[in-house]
C-alpha cells in the first residue's frame, strides 16, 4: 500500500502516533510518506535504530511551491529484515521492505500574505505525493487543518480515501470553537473513515460537533520493549536518593494539562516524605510553574526538563505519575508511564477511565481535585508493596491491552475496509 501520513510535527500525542504508526506499516512493508510542516518530533535517529531502520538519508525533502516534488526526494530509508520481522512476527504479514520518506510542507512565501497558509500548502503537497507516488490513502492525524487538506486534495478529482484520526483536542477544545466549527463539521462529515482514540472522544464528536457518524474507536498503544521498568541502583541514582520516591509529571504545559495542580500534589507529598520530582515539557505554563515551585519552597526538589523524544529513560524510574488534565481523550503519555511499570494518578475526565482501572493500576480523581489526588499519591508511595504491585498491574495492563499487536491491526482492517469502499 502507498500511504500519506498527514501530522503536526511538534512534541503532541497526535504527531507520536502517527509517527509510530508510519515506522510501524514501514515495518510491515508499505511505502510510506509522512508529511508535515517539519521532521515529528519523534522521528529520531534515535528511534529508526532502536526499529532497526536504516536511516543514514532521514531528512526533509521539501516539495510545493513549484519545486519539483522528486528534486528533493532519495531520503528513503528502507526497513531492515530484522524490523520487518519483528512486525510479522507480531502480524503474521508476509514479509516484504517498506519504505519511510519524509516530505516537508512548505509556507507560503508572498509578501500579500501575512501567514503561512499551511492548510492550502499540505493540500497541495498531498496532491504533488499522490500523483508521483500514487498514494491510495491519506491518513490525517488531527482534524485541523489536516482532514481539511487532505479532503481538499481528494476533491482535486484525485482517486484516493481519507482516513482522519481524531485525537482529542481538536474535537473537545479546538474544534468546536466558532473559529472551526464548520471546517472540523465538514472534515470529520465528509472523511471515508474517521476513527477517534476512544470511546468518549467518540461521543464527544458526535455531542460536541454533532455529527452523525460511523467512529471507529482505536485506542493509543505502547511498545512494551520500549517502554519499561530500569531497577538498576546506579542509573536511578542520577535521579534520586534511593530513599526519595521520583514523581514526574510529563506535558506540553497547556492550561489544559494543569502542571499546576501536578507541583501542587509534589508539594503535598514532600510535605510527608522525601521525594523529588521531574517536570518534563515546554509550553506557555512552564514559566509559572517554575515560580510556583519557589512560592511553594520546593524548587530545589524539582527538576524542571526539556521534551524529548527519549522519555523512556527517565520514565524507567519513575515511582508515580501524575496526569491531572482538564481534558484528555486517553492519555499516551499515561500509557507510557503505565507500560513503564509505573501507576498513574489522574484526573477522571475523557478517555483515561478506559486506561486506568481504579485502585488497581492508578487512581482517578475529579478534576482540580488537588487534595483527593494528594491522598491517593501518597497511598501509593507510602507503602512499597502497593507501589510495587500498582507498577506491575500496569504494565501488564498496557501489555495486554495497548500493544502493538493488538492495536495496530485495527488501523490496517480501517484501511482495507476503507479502500474495498465498505
Ligand atoms: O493535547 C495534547 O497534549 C496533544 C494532543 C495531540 O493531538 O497532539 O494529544 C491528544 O492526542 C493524544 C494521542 O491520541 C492523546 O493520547 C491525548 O490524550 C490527547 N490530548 C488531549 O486530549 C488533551
Amino acid at each position: 500500500m502507498n500511504i500519506a501520513i498527514l501530522c503536526h510535527a511538534s512534541a503532541g500525542g497526535s504527531g507520536v502516533v502517527a509517527t509510530e504508526l508510519a515506522l510501524a506499516l514501514a515495518g510491515l512493508g508499505h511505502r510510506v510518506h509522512v508529511v508535515a510542516t517539519e521532521r515529528p518530533f519523534r522521528l529520531t535517529e534515535e528511534r529508526l535504530s532502536q526499529l532497526g531502520l536504516s536511516s543514514n538519508l532521514l531528512g526533509a525533502s521539501p516539495i510545493s511551491m513549484g519545486q519539483d516534488p522528486v528534486g528533493g526526494l532519495g531520503r528513503i530509508f528502507q526497513a531492515s529484515k530484522q524490523s520487518v520481522a519483528r512486525w510479522l512476527g507480531l502480524l503474521k504479514r508476509p514479509l516484504r521492505a517498506g519504505s519511510l520518506h519524509f516530505h516537508q510542507i512548505l509556507s507560503a512565501d508572498y509578501p500579500l500574505f501575512q501567514e503561512p497558509l499551511t492548510p492550502l500548502t499540505a493540500a497541495n503537497s498531498i496532491a504533488e505525493l499522490i500523483e508521483r507516488f500514487k498514494i491510495e490513502l491519506v491518513h490525517a492525524h488531527y482534524a485541523i487543518p489536516h482532514a481539511t487538506s487532505a479532503i481538499l486534495a481528494r476533491d482535486m478529482g484525485l482517486d484516493i480515501k481519507v482516513v482522519t484520526t481524531l485525537h482529542g483536542t481538536d474535537v473537545t477544545l479546538v474544534g468546536p470553537e466558532p473559529a472551526f466549527a464548520k471546517t472540523t463539521q465538514h472534515a470529520v462529515r465528509t472523511s471515508d473513515a474517521v476513527t477517534a482514540v476512544s470511546h468518549s472522544l467518540a461521543h464527544d464528536t458526535h455531542r460536541k460537533l454533532g455529527v452523525e457518524r460511523e467512529i471507529e474507536v482505536i485506542y493509543n498503544w505502547v511498545d512494551p520493549e520500549r517502554f519499561k521498568p530500569n531497577r538498576d541502583p546506579a542509573y536511578r541514582a542520577r535521579f534520586a536518593q534511593p530513599e526519595e520516591a521520583i514523581v514526574m509529571h510529563v506535558s506540553n504545559f497547556r492550561a489544559v494539562k494543569r502542571p499546576l495542580d501536578a507541583l501542587r500534589v509534589f508539594a503535598g507529598i514532600v510535605e510527608r516524605m522525601p521525594a523529588r520530582m521531574l517536570m518534563i515539557g515546554e509550553g506557555p505554563l512552564r514559566q509559572e510553574a517554575i515560580e510556583l515551585a519557589h512560592d511553594l519552597e520546593i524548587a530545589g526538589r524539582v527538576q524542571f526538563l526539556e521534551s524529548t523524544p527519549t522519555i523512556e529513560k527517565f520514565m524507567s524510574v519513575a515511582d508515580l505519575f501524575l496526569l491531572p488534565s482538564e481534558q484528555e481523550s486517553f492519555g499516551l503519555v499515561a500509557l507510557e508511564a503505565m507500560a513503564s511499570g509505573v501507576p498513574v494518578v489522574a484526573s477522571r475526565v475523557g478517555g483515561l477511565p478506559e486506561l486506568i482501572e481504579e485502585g488497581r493500576t492508578g487512581f482517578l480523581r475529579p478534576m482540580g481535585d488537588v487534595q483527593g489526588m494528594l491522598e491517593a499519591s501518597l497511598e501509593i508511595l507510602t507503602s512499597r508493596t502497593r507501589r510495587r504491585n500498582m507498577g506491575e498491574a500496569a504494565r501488564t495492563r498496557a501489555i495486554e491491552r495497548f500493544r502493538p499487536e493488538v492495536v495496530l491491526p485495527r488501523y490496517l482492517e480501517v484501511y482495507e475496509k476503507t479502500l474495498e469502499g465498505q
